[in-house]
């Protein structure tokens, strides 16, 4: 039997690196699409990444942008893909505050100009497509835990542009008989997590600032209540939406909220640093009460290592998100393998490991950048 084949944008990100390693083990060929950058930036796939003079190597990258319809119809047509998994995004919501046209033009228009050039190729009887749509979509939420039926309010142009590509791919099943899904995925980390996103800034600040390669990591809204869940589980909801009979639109959660502030708190911990919090909203701050064992050499009690910078707020917060996964327990059988707790703990010994080691280099007198923005 001839494999299958996927086409994943976003291969270079989190979830793409998870994706890709997830299907070449199940025996498909698989095709990413890479962005030209002036430096590298394969970094999460450089593992599997297979010599391209190798005969039928199955994992293949080509050049390309959400942007760019031509390169997109041009990548199908060699492919012929069974699966299109549609993940590349500018996937930053702080960020599409900043660059709003260039995120609906990525997000919005990219999911348009891949499913027409399906269309448009003929294919959309062949190929399946996962949209990754995203709890942001809820936004200002009206009703707790979110499911599938919940109304929609975004709160940013990147969460509007994802709800126009949300029912762009509802349209096209309905009007083309398309199987295309949106997984609405809440949010999933891991250590290839983005270090500006929240967690990973957290753990990798944090266990910067225990080497000493940091002093103070300054955070936005710590009050914000997230379910957070794994990126490896939830790349196997991507592949499962995908071997249904008939489409459908799947909520992918853990069930379970914690705020950012109890991140920061089970971070610190896993550290050997007990934490206590002083003042408010727009000055709360984070000092050592307690250190134990040898994790954190650079650090002292009464040290101050979190304090709330405004300037990381966002122009409108999503303060809540709680998914209720229910359908997709009942109906693909899935559940989160990984709790929140089980994450931390995989993420702080990660970039434990990369602090010490840039902690080491700085000894022997090597430069390291250990730059965080949000
Ligand atoms: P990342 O930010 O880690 O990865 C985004 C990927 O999209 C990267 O490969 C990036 O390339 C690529 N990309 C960015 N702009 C373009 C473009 N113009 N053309 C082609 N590719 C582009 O995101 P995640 O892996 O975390 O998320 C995957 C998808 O799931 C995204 O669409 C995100 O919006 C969505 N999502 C994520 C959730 C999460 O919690 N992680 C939750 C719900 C939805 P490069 O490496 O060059 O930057
Ligand atoms: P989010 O993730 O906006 O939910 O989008 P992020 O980790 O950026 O923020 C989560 C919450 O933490 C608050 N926060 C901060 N966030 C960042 N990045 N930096 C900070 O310093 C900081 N301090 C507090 C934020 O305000 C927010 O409330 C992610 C992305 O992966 C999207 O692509 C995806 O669609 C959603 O998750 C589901």
């Amino acid at each position: 039997m001839s494999k299958k084949v996927a086409l994943i944008t976003g291969v270079t990100g989190q979830d793409g690196s998870y994706l890709a390693e997830f299907l070449l083990e199940k025996g498909y060929e698989v095709h990413g699409i890479k962005r030209r950058a002036s430096s590298f930036n394969t970094q999460r796939v450089d593992h599997i990444y297979q010599d391209p003079h190798i005969e039928n190597s199955s994992f293949k990258l080509h050049y390309g942008d959400l942007s760019d319809s031509s390169n997109l119809t041009r990548i199908l047509q060699e492919v012929q893909p069974d699966e299109v998994y549609n993940l590349g995004a500018q996937s930053h919501v702080a960020v599409s505050f900043e660059s709003p046209e260039y995120t609906a033009d990525v997000d919005a228009m990219g999911t348009l100009r891949l499913l027409e050039a399906i269309r448009f190729l003929g294919l959309e009887k062949k190929t399946r497509f996962y949209q990754a749509s995203t709890s942001e979509l809820y936004g200002l939420v009206q009703e707790i835990p979110q499911k599938e039926t919940t109304p929609f309010h975004p709160r940013s142009p990147y969460a509007v542009a994802k709800m126009y590509a949300y029912w762009i791919v509802v349209n096209y099943r309905e009007a083309y008989g398309m199987y295309a899904c949106n997984g609405i995925l809440f949010n999933h980390e891991s250590p290839r997590r983005g270090e500006t996103f929240v967690t990973r800034k957290i753990t990798r600040g944090l266990a910067n600032i225990s080497q000493g390669l940091e002093k103070c990591l300054f955070m936005g809204n710590i009050d914000s209540l997230r379910d957070w869940g794994h990126a490896r589980d939830y790349v196997k909801m991507q592949w499962m939406m995908l071997q249904q009979e008939v489409a459908d639109d799947f909520v992918i959660a853990t069930g379970v909220q914690y705020s950012v502030r109890d991140f920061i708190r089970m971070s610190a911990s896993e550290l050997g640093i007990s934490l206590k919090f002083e003042g408010t909203g727009v000055d709360e701050k984070a000092i050592v009460t307690k250190i134990e064992g040898d994790k954190a050499p650079a650090l002292k009690e009464g040290d101050v290592i979190m304090q709330v910078d405004p300037r990381y707020f966002r122009p409108a917060e999503v303060e809540t998100l709680l998914g209720d996964p229910t359908k997709a327990k009942v109906k693909l059988g899935w559940v989160p393998e990984t709790t929140l707790p089980e994450l931390v703990q995989e993420m702080v010994a990660h970039d434990l490991v990369q602090a010490r080691q840039h902690a080491l280099l700085k000894t022997h007198g090597y430069r390291v950048s250990v730059a965080i923005e949000s």
